[in-house]
């Protein structure tokens, strides 16, 4: 790779990736950009043409309004074509392609002893026989499943049997606490809910099963739980050697809504029509942190979500029909979806479904599946990259890397450093990194280079992707042009976008589309260089980003001012070596309330119930009170400068008591 002198190092694509790839180089990319801007009926149209319509579109192709001031946010591709999503990324590679025999994955487990082999036929076979049993569950189109299952192959099975049936798919990461779960059912309505009896993640075994009865305990408090079934996966890798069930877990059980996922698949027939869908009929629903704390059921609908997931992963990662894929995040987030599940079973993929976490039961796990499988394309997230650094270059040193040919990245900004490591050390130097930016509600990569056409920056996202137009805006919403830095904007829709909040279209155009009428707006801020290079900055609200997971810090601030000794808390973003940012909070306890190590112990559970481990703050500080203008508003800027340590506070004049501050610099913890 050829590294040029200029003052931004830039990494250009290796001659032998641009031979036989989709787009070969600059010139390309950027003729299909500008046909995917100029005519985007005809470029969609064209995409369209790879896939099975049982009635193809008629009218136009894109139908939209961005405005707010001109009457209600829509956006519509293909509408009044039917299909089905499910048919596409399964039953069509084994009908029509002959592929049938080839691996769709290959699943390997928390512990290196337990994997299997998936191949489309029998992935066919597996989700018509779920799709059945939903049916017999009384399932029917349009209603909603939530889907709180670990990464096993049961968990594809559900969510496209759900695609086939046309029914809503809701997965909530099963790392969710069962506050969080009922939160996520409640809002969806769904009557079946699909999980196992229990996972390990890494050494520790987690009682799904329990969790979601009291999940579903607390629905009913709240309101008359939806949910009519439950059916629970009986987690296989969890019996002992000699077959028996593991002692060490109790499946709460209750006859007349549970179903074992075993028993009634069994005599589930393997056929199933699929049910075909109107382009714009709703795929999945699937939360997102909110600013205001209640999540958003940001929802996604089958066409558009389809073409656009189905092209991106073919585009970024440069897909070939002999690579095997492997993306580690967990499909109960977007990039789960998009790139484990449906962009790469769209292309007829060969994808690795990974239970398990980087460090269990060695720092060498990537590094050992890669070898074990020859891994192509690997794509994760900056969190992982960091902290599998920390053990240096011996544990990658065991294994044979020299299958990689593309590296990605998503969630978060990429340091520099962990960005070098990425490229010299997993990738050897030969292989491009697409550092990919997009988000729950854009349904696919946004911002990315394309591995043999975009040179990269290490740090910058690049350039857009087709359909894409980003924009920067400054703080009254002029556009601005050539450098600049601002607001993170599009102009206009691509098919993966989201359609709406569900049930709740008045916070879809609040939180996206009033700010700046005429554009959706990403929340982040961001940087275009002199080469048109867009650099992310960071999230410009309320949210926080830790290893990769959203969150807003009013939800964690509602959880800590739960507890009855808390008056009142502020969180902020420190940053975090391994994490991106971690959690740093300010409480200022009620009178007569001491700060005591077991209180912040107590807060500190509160939070990991409430919302789960990821959210579990990593500081806590007393805060006898905190910095406010006079209007009452907390300055959340000037206690992330104290989160920091940066000294340097600048204008203090609208804090009601500037004191507060000098007490609140003198206690705050160091570095971890
Ligand atoms: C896919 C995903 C979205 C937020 C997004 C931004 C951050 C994601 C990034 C990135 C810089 C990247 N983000 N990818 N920031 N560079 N390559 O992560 O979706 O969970 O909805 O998060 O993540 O802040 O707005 P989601």
């Amino acid at each position: 790779m050829v590294v040029s002198d200029s003052q931004d190092k830039m990494y250009y694509p290796p001659e032998d990736l641009r031979k036989d790839a989709h787009v070969p180089d600059s010139n390309s990319y950027l003729a299909l950009y500008k046909k995917s801007l100029e005519n985007p009926e005809a470029f969609w149209k064209e995409v369209a043409e790879e896939f099975f319509w049982k009635k193809p579109v008629t009218g136009p192709v894109q139908q939209y309004n961005f405005d707010v001031t001109k009457g209600s946010i829509y956006i519509k591709f293909m509408e009044g074509a039917k299909t089905n999503i499910c048919y596409n990324v399964v039953d069509r590679h084994v009908r029509e392609k002959n592929l049938g025999e080839k691996v769709a994955f290959y699943w390997e487990g928390n512990s290196p002893d337990h994997y299997m082999t998936i191949t489309y036929s029998q992935l066919l076979g597996q989700v018509c026989r779920c799709a059945n049993v939903l049916k017999q569950l009384g399932v029917k189109k349009g209603d909603r499943v939530s889907i709180y299952l670990p990464m096993i192959p049961e968990l594809v099975y559900t969510m496209l049997a759900c695609a086939r049936i046309g029914a809503v798919h809701s997965i909530v990461f099963a790392g969710f606490s069962s506050e969080s779960l009922c939160e996520r059912i409640i809002d969806a309505q769904s009557s079946v809910l699909v999980t196992a009896d229990g996972v390990y993640r890494g050494e520790k075994l987690i009682n799904l099963k329990q969790i979601v009865d009291e999940a579903l305990e607390k629905c009913k408090e709240k309101a008359s739980s939806s949910i009519n079934r439950c059916l629970v996966v009986k987690h296989h890798a969890l019996k002992t050697k000699s077959g028996a069930a593991s002692n060490k877990l109790q499946t709460p059980w209750d006859s007349e809504c549970d179903v074992w996922w075993d028993e009634v698949m069994r005599d589930s027939p393997e056929e199933c029509e699929p049910e075909w869908m109107d382009a714009e009929d709703p795929l999945f629903i699937l939360y997102t942190s909110g600013s205001t704390g209640k999540p958003k059921g940001v929802l996604h609908t089958v066409a558009g979500y389809l073409l656009y997931t189905s092209l991106t992963f073919k585009y970024v990662f440069d897909y070939h029909h002999d690579d095997v894929y492997w993306c580690t995040a967990d499909i109960g987030w977007i990039t789960g979806h998009s790139y484990i599940a449906y962009g790469p079973l769209a292309n007829g993929a060969t994808n690795i479904l990974f239970e398990g976490v980087p460090v269990h039961p060695h720092v060498g796990r990537f590094w050992e599946i890669i070898e074990k499988y020859k891994v192509t394309k690997f794509y994760t997230a900056p969190t992982a990259i960091r902290l599998l650094m920390k053990y240096g270059r011996e544990p990658l040193q065991k294994y044979n890397l020299s299958s990689l040919r593309i590296l990605g990245t998503v969630g978060e900004p990429i340091n520099p450093e962990a960005w070098q490591w990425y490229h010299e050390v997993v990738g050897q130097g030969r292989c491009p990194v697409v550092d990919t930016f997009w988000q729950t509600e854009t349904g696919g990569h946004v911002l990315t280079p394309l591995p043999a056409a975009t040179p990269l920056k290490p740090g910058s996202a690049t350039l857009p992707f087709f359909g894409v137009e980003p924009t920067i805006l400054n703080e009254h919403g002029e556009e601005l042009e050539g450098e600049a830095e601002g607001y993170l904007c599009f102009r206009r829709p691509w098919p993966g976008i989201m359609r709406t909040v569900y049930r709740n279209q008045e916070r879809f155009e609040n939180t996206y589309f009033k700010k700046f009428p005429g554009f959706y707006i990403t929340g982040d801020g961001c940087r275009r260089d002199k080469d048109g290079y867009y650099w992310i900055t960071g999230r410009i609200d309320d949210m926080l980003n830790v290893s990769g997971h959203l969150m807003s810090t009013a939800e964690v601030e509602a959880v800590l001012t739960e507890h009855p000794a808390v008056a009142e808390a502020a969180v902020v973003s420190r940053p975090h070596k391994v994490k991106g940012e971690c959690l740093y909070c300010f409480v200022t306890l009620k009178d007569s309330r001491e700060f005591t190590h077991t209180l912040v112990e107590e807060l500190k559970k509160l939070v990991r119930e409430k919302i789960g481990p990821i959210a579990t703050p990593d500081f806590i500080q007393n805060a006898p009170a905190l910095p406010k203008t006079r209007s009452g508003k907390i300055m959340r800027r000037i206690l992330r400068q104290i989160a920091r340590n940066e000294k340097d506070l600048g204008d203090l004049s609208t804090l009601a008591d500037p004191k507060v501050v000098e007490v609140l610099f003198s206690q705050r913890f160091e570095a971890a």
